[in-house]
């Protein structure tokens, strides 16, 4: 057999021009209110979208480094944003291969989320080859590992984050929180931290409850209960993006200033050696399971 890995990742627009079109992709069709549009716009332009746009870059940089660590074709799909997975999907068959990794840039399984990455992939594949999906790789000891030796011989107050969804998720069964919280449980073990928290992130304004704590809420308790010092540890993203760069580099350190508050975060994973070695072993892992076609 021939392996290919989609290696898949949410996209981000390249200029600000684009991100009307983007930020409709990630609406699907639903409406948009201008003024959150505006605010959209205005976040790309702060964090300099025009120069750079860092999760393009950096995936580009994994998907490369991950190809080299392989030795396999590895193609960049995005969710809401080009190279579409689809079109990844035609490059990996156009080049020979006859069974695929389905790779996502994102640890935690959720309907609302890797669902979608997975539905994209296996429509454009269809019967033309076995696909083998990774939905999650959350606890990977060698991921795990990455985390830990950010946070380890911190002497701060660990708060690890990730991505909020609306709270229904958890009525539908869905195992996103339980797998953000087994993460967390599994870097503060193997770093020996026990002085840690969770919450979530970059809630939307869907006019639905979303999960909690959100990180701003979060750090205003701890602030209250007498912490003074504070490492911010994100689980559910591997990259720095728009929820990183913003979310957290300005709103949480804004909010942080503002109560008093030391704030710092850990570097994120990016392409990281280490990072990519757990990666590849992760497609290893995948490839090395009996195919069921
Ligand atoms: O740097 C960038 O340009 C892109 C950063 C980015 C990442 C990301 C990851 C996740 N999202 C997840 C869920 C949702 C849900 C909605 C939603 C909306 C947005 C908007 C932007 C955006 N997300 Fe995102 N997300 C990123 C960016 N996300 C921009 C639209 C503006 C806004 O609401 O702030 C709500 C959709 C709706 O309106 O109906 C739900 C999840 C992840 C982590 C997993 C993954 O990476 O796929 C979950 C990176």
């Amino acid at each position: 057999m021939s392996a290919a890995v989609v290696l898949m990742a949410y996209g981000s627009p390249e200029r600000l021009a684009d991100v009307p079109a983007y930020y409709a992709d990630i609406r699907g069709g639903r409406p948009i209110r201008p003024e959150l549009l505006d605010d959209l716009v205005e976040r790309y332009r702060r964090l300099g979208i025009q120069e750079s746009s860092p999760l393009n870059a950096i995936t580009e940089e994994t998907r490369a480094a991950l190809e080299a660590e392989l030795g396999l074709p590895v193609l960049t799909g995005m969710k809401h944003w080009t190279p579409r997975i689809a079109e990844a999907a035609e490059a990996a068959l156009a080049g020979g291969a006859d069974e695929i990794v389905g790779l996502v840039l994102a640890p935690h399984y959720s309907a609302m989320s890797i669902k979608g990455y997975r539905d994209q992939l296996e429509t454009a594949i269809g019967r033309r080859a076995p696909v083998r999906f990774v939905d999650s790789w959350h606890d990977d000891p060698a991921f795990v590992a990455v985390l830990a030796d950010r946070v380890r011989g911190t002497g701060a107050h660990v708060v690890f984050t990730a991505h909020s969804l609306p709270a229904r998720i958890l009525e539908q069964g869905d195992p996103y929180k339980d797998q953000l919280l087994e993460t967390s449980r599994l870097v503060a073990d193997a770093a020996g931290i026990e002085d840690w928290s969770f919450s979530f992130q970059s809630e939307s304004p869907t006019g639905e409850p979303w999960l909690g704590p959100d990180i701003l809420d979060h750090l205003q308790a701890l602030r209250d209960r007498g912490v003074e010092h504070v490492l911010v540890c994100p689980v559910g993203f591997v990259s720095d993006h728009l929820e990183i760069r913003w979310d957290l580099d300005v709103e949480a350190r804004d909010k942080a200033a503002e109560l008093g508050l030391r704030l710092e975060r850990i570097e994120m994973p990016n392409a990281d050696p280490a990072f990519v070695r757990a990666l590849a072993g992760i497609v290893r892992r995948a490839l090395s399971v009996p195919s069921a076609a």
